[in-house]
């Protein structure tokens, strides 16, 4: 359909890229969310209790402890049963746990209570940051106040500056059985980042709700979606004389919870848990503080530094739902080879499956034997092969001894299924197979299931990696609907499939009327009769939600399935029945934990297990999954896919944005459905969008059935543009593949908001129509339809930074916080080098292995002193500890490059050579040093043209590999 109008596009192109706060771009997704619940009550219930109106507590009892103390927190009135029953007695326990990070944790004193939910996050789930052993409130960053006047109330400030970072004070603490509640006090225009997974501008601001309960409900715009991240970073830019400053605040809960952004105040809320905080200081050790250091603080200090992932996977990948065969899937590795595409890998969707279930192989489309051929071909070719696994196990038709699946048998017989509580046997739901179970990730027998299926499967298939879909995870009823009904299996769908009849899929990308408008006129005519005859047509039978809105709290009771307080979750009645598998669902573990608890784990669980499963089908690899539903942590073991957007230009602005959450959320091996899911992509809308992700860690072009084919050979343009990107990505694999180290040594970034580079600019506060790749590297890609310009700032311009272009490594003129309008071809897109900067680059090849083993070259791009560095990191590129690396830096400062080499690990290719960007003119000559001898000059190439200084003919001197030795090169001027 073709929604949007040219004035709306036209507004959408005028937009600065250095967003002011007030600026909003409303993107062209599907209208599924209303507006922003109002101020405190529960979503669209103006009749539910403000629960700030509850007694609060009162501390006592105050204890020292290790490295902070304890005290009692006890009711200071009459419950109130806002959406739960009041806990009488908390403990408050506040741990110095090291010099940046502060926890505060209140939890019910009595554990063993019954029927009050008592469900602490163990440690042996989601990691738990603990305290160093040294740190004491006199030697923290961060200081913890706290009153009783009226009530219990805290507040974290700066031990060096006294800045105030966060503030219950003026509110109580709300704490039942199934609602937890405090507020904090916010800076006017606060800036607040993070809250992932969402579908939202880059800055939060200050009229937001995030509701985490993990949802298959495609990319929903300010709804809940698909993972939980309950973490925060907040920057404050200091108006002249202060400098900025900036923290993070991370509550470790799994609960289904909301996090209100209002005027002045964040209110936090989970149906139940604990409150598990940890304040980050985001301190650099010299009193300054910063975004990238507080998001290193959270991601190696409380959930964990990402895995390294496999070389192979920054390569390019194809995919789609509707590959329905063998010689479909060879037809589109010829296409790509043919258009002299570098493809990667290829993957394949549930179209492989018998009847949708997990770990068989279709016999008449996706035969055993042949699949085995094929993939033995790719691997002879350098490329890879990733199927999908769904998360949910069909369930057999009991009657029917001919519809057996042994794995199903197998995972009943160890009896590792969640559970329904009314019958205690397992829970039935549905989604493609049929009626279906999920695996019980509490029980220690699951794991063994899930290798063993893995593991067996690979004999068949053998793949490189698994893609895990559906893991929220996502069921086609409410409850547990086959219950009793398994005779029926296999069911189908109750919905229309994408490519039955009646349903063709008319959407267009934005701008579509104007470049195709014949064609865009046919489609609106056919669409609208199509519309017609659905109106009149009766449907498959969806099943309806039981919805039952807010239920009032019953002392001594708790109701899973219906709690008090309603989440705002997306899908019909905000049901927490329909879609995934009901909380009041058990699990086998001795106290029987439900899934109310465990909902948002269950994704990040799979994940877990397939990495497990995947250490013993390729022992001492590394592993690679993919996953939908993930949590924070989940990037030690999984890589994320943004899930189903649509081929809208939108959404491919909007996958930016949630990138950049997951950067700074520990899983940097993100990227979006390239040239969009839903919907058919156009031309311009593809090309723009593979020249974007070939910037995004995680490279892949998925597309959903039953619309037009966008593979990227099916246009010249997007054909060449995908060429041009795609060479770029593959130069720079060792600068991606470093920043992978960092990632997963230090909890660093991979790609970067202009923001995180330059925190001392507040223009940049908002902006992600811009972002860097590293620290040095300018991304400004082409966001809106038909156009061959683009705008872009160039940060830190007028203030000691310079920019270069890629192309042409010609340095850009501008002023400071000027919009530049750059030539933006369809076929182009605009990257610069930050001066200062000096990138290894490898001659691109059709795949990573190829391009591994081409020879080397250094871009030094010089900054204003005429000073540069980098570094570079090398391994197998395979092993999870490899037994060699090798760490490369390079320094560049008057006219002098130094290598500084530590490690054994060897890497073949030779050093061709070396490209100096703002250099002030032809050397009357130079020396070169390389394991500390004198190599003789005369046989370097030496030229010099508009800045641009270059040295060829260094491999004969690196035959051995290029970092083989340390090097000098000294230019004589
Ligand atoms: O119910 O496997 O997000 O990437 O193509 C839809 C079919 C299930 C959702 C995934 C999408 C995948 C699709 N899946």
């Amino acid at each position: 359909m073709l929604t949007r109008s040219v004035a709306a596009i036209v507004a959408l192109c005028s937009l600065t890229h250095a967003q002011s706060s007030t600026e909003r771009i409303i993107p062209t997704l599907s209208p599924q969310v209303a507006a922003a619940p109002s101020l405190t009550p529960s979503v669209y219930d103006p009749t539910a209790p403000n629960a700030q109106q509850c007694p609060g507590y009162k501390a006592s009892n105050v204890a020292e402890s290790s490295g902070g103390f304890t005290a009692d927190l006890t009711i200071a009135g009459p419950h109130c049963q806002a959406f739960g029953n009041d806990i009488d007695a908390l403990t408050l326990e506040v741990q110095y746990q090291t010099k940046q990070r502060l926890n505060v944790k209140i939890y019910p004193k009595y554990l063993a209570a019954t029927n009050y939910t008592r469900y602490i996050l163990s440690p042996s789930l989601v990691l738990a940051p603990a305290w160093d052993g040294q740190t004491t409130a006199n030697s923290s960053d961060l200081r913890l106040t706290w009153t009783n006047d009226p009530t219990f109330q805290f507040k974290i400030t700066r031990s060096s500056s006294g800045e105030e970072i966060f503030s219950t004070y003026g509110h109580v603490i709300v704490f039942e059985d199934q609602f937890i509640e405090l507020v904090t006090n916010m800076v006017d225009d606060y800036n607040v980042y993070g809250l992932a997974e969402n579908i939202h501008d880059w800055r939060l601001g200050n009229n937001f709700t995030q509701t985490f309960y993990a949802v298959d409900a495609g990319n929903t715009v300010d709804g809940n979606v698909y993972g939980t991240y309950p973490w925060y970073q907040e920057t404050r830019y200091g108006n002249g004389s202060a400098n900025t400053t900036a923290h993070g605040v991370y509550a470790r809960n799994a609960h289904g919870q909301e996090w209100l952004l209002r005027d002045s105040t964040i209110t936090y809320r989970t149906i139940g848990g604990s409150f598990d905080l940890y304040f980050l200081s985001g301190e650099n050790g010299d009193g300054s503080s910063s975004a990238l250091t507080t998001i290193s603080q959270f991601i190696s200090g409380c959930v964990g530094n990402p895995a390294m992932q496999m070389y192979w996977t920054f390569g390019f990948n194809q995919c789609r739902w509707g590959y329905q065969n063998i010689s479909v899937m060879q037809s589109i590795v010829d296409g790509y080879r043919d258009a002299n595409i570098p493809l990667e890998g290829v993957w394949n969707d549930i179209d492989i499956y018998s009847l949708y279930r997990d770990f068989t192989n279709d016999p008449n489309t996706f035969p055993v034997d042949e699949m085995r051929a094929f993939v033995a071909e790719l691997h002879a070719n350098g490329q890879h092969y990733v199927p999908i696994v769904d998360s949910n196990t069909y369930a057999p038709n009991p009657d029917n001894a001919s519809d057996a699946y042994a794995p199903f048998e197998r995972a009943a017989a160890l009896g590792t299924f969640i559970r329904d509580p009314t019958t205690g046997d397992f829970y039935y739901g549905d989604n493609w197979p049929g009626f279906s179970s999920w695996a019980d990730w509490l029980v220690e027998s699951s794991q063994a299931w899930w290798t063993s299926e893995l593991m067996a499967w690979h004999d068949d298939t053998p793949f490189d990696g698994i893609w895990i879909d559906l893991s929220e995870p996502s069921s086609f009823c409410a409850g547990s609907c086959g219950n009793g009904r398994l005779n029926e299996n296999p069911v189908h769908p109750p919905f229309l499939l994408p490519n039955d009849p009646l349903q063709a899929n008319y959407q267009y990308p934005e701008g579509f009327n104007i470049s195709n408008a014949t064609e865009a006129a046919s489609v609106s005519a056919a669409s609208a009769s199509q519309a017609s005859i659905l109106s009149t047509t009766t449907l498959l039978p969806v099943p309806t939600t039981t919805t039952q809105g807010r239920t009032n709290p019953t002392p001594g009771v708790r109701n899973l399935n219906f709690p008090p307080y309603v989440l705002n979750s997306v899908l019909a009645g905000h049901s927490l029945v329909k879609g995934s598998v009901a909380p009041n669902a058990t699990h086998n573990d001795p106290s029987n934990t439900t899934e109310y608890e465990l909902h948002n784990l269950f994704g990040y669980s799979i994940s877990n297990a397939t990495y497990n499963a995947l250490l013993s089908v390729f022992p001492g690899k590394r592993p690679f999954t993919i996953g939908r539903s993930t949590f924070a942590g989940s990037g030690r073991t999984t890589a994320h896919w943004g899930g189903d957007n649509t081929s809208t230009w939108g959404s491919m602005f909007l996958s930016i944005s949630q990138a950049l959450t997951f950067m700074m959320s520990g899983l940097p091996m993100f990227g979006a459905d390239t040239c969009g899911f839903s919907g058919n992509t156009d031309n311009d809308l593809c090309s723009r969008w593979m020249e974007l992700s070939a910037f995004f860690p995680f490279y892949r072009n998925h597309n959903v059935k039953a619309t037009i084919s966008q593979e990227a050979f099916r246009w010249s343009s997007v054909a060449e543009a995908s060429r041009r990107a795609i060479s770029i990505r593959y130069s720079l694999l060792t600068y991606m593949y470093t920043l992978f180290y960092y990632a997963h040594t230090e909890g660093a970034t991979v790609m970067r908001a202009l923001a995180w580079e330059f925190p001392e600019d507040a223009t940049l506060s908002g902006a992600y129509a811009q972002f860097m790749l590293g620290p040095s590297l300018l991304i400004t890609p082409v966001l809106i339809p038909n156009v061959d310009t683009v705008q872009g700032v160039f940060p830190g311009i007028g203030e000691g930074t310079n920019w270069y272009d890629w192309y042409t490594l010609q340095p850009v003129t501008a002023q400071p916080h000027e919009n530049v309008t750059l030539s933006a071809p369809l076929e182009h897109i605009n990257v610069h080098i930050r001066g200062g900067s000096i990138l290894p680059l490898q001659t691109p090849g059709n795949t990573t292995a190829a391009t591994r083993s081409n020879p080397y070259s250094l871009v030094i791009a010089l900054d204003e002193s005429g000073e540069a560095s980098g570094s570079l990191y090398l391994d197998d590129g395979e092993s999870l500890i490899p037994n060699a690396t090798k760490l490369v830096q390079f320094a560049y400062a008057s006219g002098h490059l130094t290598t500084t080499v530590s490690g054994s690990y060897q890497a073949p290719p030779p050093l061709a050579n070396i490209t100096v960007a703002g250099a002030p003119c032809l050397p009357k000559n130079m020396s070169l040093t390389v394991a500390g001898q004198q190599r003789p000059a005369h046989n370097l190439g030496l030229e010099y043209n508009a800045g641009v200084l270059h040295v060829s003919g260094i491999h004969e001197h690196t035959r051995s590999g290029a970092w083989e030795g340390e090097m000098e090169m000294m230019f004589h001027y």
